[in-house]
């Protein structure tokens, strides 16, 4: 089990929070077992800055990918019964139905935010149905198995990737594997030229297949920018959300969500997502992977820090990366803040507002400071509103 867990660091460390167990190894395991697979990564510095990932992520209780298996209940047979009494010597056929499999059911949950539940329910089986009995009495239904989801959840077929469908409102039911219809008994083929049918359907067989589930996060505007952008900050100045800040970069490794206000007891949503930088798509740093949860926002606001030498560059960069990643992304609204403007002066606050880029809306904004946020609201809400 180690050993497995070792070569998914080498490969792709962050492929370990999909694994079937979560962490209970140590840090010092880590070390031994980085150090002897993954020679790559012999600096001593990288490999304490690895295993503080790997526990972070493992620690998690985010979890926007699972892969389960659900099989559905089979349907009942139909009974092929003939009607026997005391002084009725051709009763005639009295078979019951067989009963409907149970279903397997996904059902949005507003409260939820997570799949972590499912990580360690990754088997589920609705019960089948039960067959039909003698006079006329129809077997019971399967009891379906309702598995409650995240809004937002978006299943796939686990072999092609196919997307079937999605979950995206509170008590929204939709079926991921349907229960077998339950057999007609001898009953229903009773006529004129055939008075005594010893026929019965048989119930129809199950469903089961492993399944994806993917968690797209469902806001309205979601952050992007490098690491130590600012995002965070951002995030909790304007909403009640406590994200964690610090000034070393990916600081965040999960989503956050928060609720802003705006005025006349309006609100919308925002989520920051890690950070992304220059060559995400190779998998530089966190990768590109949470770039899923902007994938459903309405507005990306992109965050450019006011020390960065070139804002346009960099929102270049940004953009750059979005592209490689999925294309549509740049169909979206966007907005350009720069961020920790209570650094400038007026002098270059004047000097970069003149190199902004003229195809987005730019703001000025400073968390620290508390200035320019209305505006930038004001921008946000139009961009969604539009
Ligand atoms: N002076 C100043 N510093 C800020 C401002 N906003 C954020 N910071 C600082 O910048 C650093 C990074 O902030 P975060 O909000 O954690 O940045 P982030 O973009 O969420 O970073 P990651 O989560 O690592 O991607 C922290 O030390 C903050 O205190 C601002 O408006 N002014
Ligand atoms: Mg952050």
């Amino acid at each position: 089990m180690l050993m497995r867990k070792c070569l998914f660091v080498s490969n792709d460390f962050f492929k370990y929070r999909y694994c079937s167990h979560p962490a209970k190894i140590t840090t010092t395991h880590h070390l031994f077992l980085i150090q002897h697979f993954c020679p790559q990564f012999t600096n001593f510095k990288s490999t304490e800055y690895l295993c503080r990932q790997i526990t972070v992520m493992a620690d998690s209780n985010f979890v926007d990918y699972v892969k389960i298996f659900a099989r559905s209940g089979k349907g009942g047979a139909g009974s092929a019964h003939f009607r026997r009494a005391k002084y009725e010597p051709m009763g005639g056929p009295d078979g019951g139905d067989g009963g409907r499999g149970g279903h397997v059911i996904l059902r949005g949950n507003a409260q939820m935010w997570t799949l972590l539940h499912l990580q360690f329910q990754k088997h589920t089986f609705a019960e089948s149905g039960q067959s039909g009995m003698g006079a006329l009495k129809h077997g019971s239904d399967g009891k379906d198995v309702i598995l409650e989801v995240p809004l937002g959840t978006v299943v796939k077929d686990a072999e092609t990737m196919e997307p079937l469908f999605e979950i995206t409102a509170d008590g929204e039911e939709k079926i991921l594997m349907k229960g077998g219809r339950g057999g007609q008994g001898n009953n229903h083929f009773k006529s004129a030229t055939n008075q005594a049918p010893r026929y019965a359907q048989p119930g129809e067989p199950f469903e089961e297949g492993w399944r994806v589930l993917e968690l797209k996060v469902l806001a309205d505007v979601g952050l992007v920018g490098f690491p130590n952008a600012g995002k965070s900050t951002l995030l909790s100045v304007v909403s009640a959300a406590k994200p964690k800040i610090a000034d070393y970069a990916f600081t965040t490794l999960e989503p956050n969500l928060g609720i802003v206000s705006y005025r006349d007891n309006r609100s919308f949503v925002m989520a920051d997502i890690p950070g992304i930088i220059e060559g995400a798509h190779e998998g530089k740093g966190l990768g590109l992977r949470f770039l899923r949860h902007i994938e459903r926002n309405s507005v990306l606001l992109f965050m450019v820090p006011a020390d960065s030498d070139d804002v346009a560059a960099d929102y270049q960069t940004l953009v750059n990366e979005l592209r490689l990643y999925n294309p549509e992304l740049l169909d979206k609204r966007r907005v350009l803040a720069v961020t920790k403007c209570d650094m400038l002066d007026d002098e270059l606050t004047a000097a970069i507002k003149k190199t902004l880029p003229s195809d987005v809306p730019c703001v000025m904004i400073s968390s620290v400071a508390r200035t320019g946020l209305e505006q930038l609201k004001d921008l946000l809400w139009k961009a969604i509103n539009d």
